[in-house]
């Protein structure tokens, strides 16, 4: 009998925490929804590719839990893991991650607990991206509950690496060919290099539309 309402009372606050991660992940995705919009209106266009959020699956919380040596248990759930709310930001360009994580450190009621640069600090195997473990307070109507959620910010070309990756990880869990790993590590440096021309001619671009709008402008001055 004990045990059955143990179990009631451990489902109910797996719903509850489940509830809050889910309310934590629309609050920040609707501050970045603004934060673009804003930048759009400001700079005439728009930083984000698009966003995908997800939250992590019983599965996998149990799973990561375990691999991190964690009794299975509400309380570690909530202070071991830091990524059951997760939201991918992907973006054109590799300045973008960093304007991006700026204005949403800049948010008054995130707070970063911390951030892992992994553009900066690319991972051995090539991967790429910049991190953010922020807090955000949820509202509830008995008061705020501030609740973790992991930014993944990273440029198309990152996000389609990333993808692939994750792909291999999973489906040859263990073993995958060395080649595959190395073929792998050789399309990070081309994702590298791509970034790198894709930046710079956006900047080339920019340059001449620019140019030509001040020509167009001095013209028309010029006339009246
Ligand atoms: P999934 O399936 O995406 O949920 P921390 O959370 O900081 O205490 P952790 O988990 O080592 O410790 O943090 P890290 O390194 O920042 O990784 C968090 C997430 O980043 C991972 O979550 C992946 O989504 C992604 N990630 C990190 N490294 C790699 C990588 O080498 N390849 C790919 N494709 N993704 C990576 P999960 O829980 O591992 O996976």
């Amino acid at each position: 009998m004990a045990q059955n309402f143990r179990k009631v009372e451990q489902v109910d606050q797996w719903k509850e925490m489940m509830f809050l991660y889910g309310a934590a992940l629309k609050e920040i995705n609707a501050k970045i929804e603004i934060m673009n919009d804003e930048f759009e209106e400001r700079y005439g266009h728009s930083p984000i590719e698009h966003i995908k959020s997800r939250l992590k699956t019983p599965d996998s919380i149990v799973r990561k839990l375990k691999a991190d040596g964690y009794e299975v248990t509400i309380e570690n759930m909530k202070e071991k893991l830091n990524d059951i709310a997760g939201i991918r930001v992907i973006c054109s360009f590799m300045s973008d991650i960093y304007q991006i994580a700026d204005m949403i450190s800049r948010q008054a009621d995130v707070t970063v607990l911390y951030v892992k640069d992994y553009i900066k600090n690319p991972k051995p195997n090539g991967y790429k991206s910049y991190h953010m473990v922020v807090t955000i307070p949820v509202y509830l109507s008995d008061g705020a509950v501030d609740t973790k959620v992991e930014i993944q910010i990273r440029t198309v070309a990152m996000d389609f690496w990333a993808s692939l990756e994750h792909k291999i990880a999973y489906k040859l869990v263990g073993n995958p060919p060395g080649n595959l790993m190395r073929e792998l590590k050789a399309c990070a440096d081309m994702v590298d290099i791509l970034d790198a021309k894709m930046f710079s001619l956006n900047k080339a671009i920019t340059a001449i539309v620019e140019a030509r709008e001040s020509w167009a402008k001095e013209e028309t001055e010029g006339e009246s």
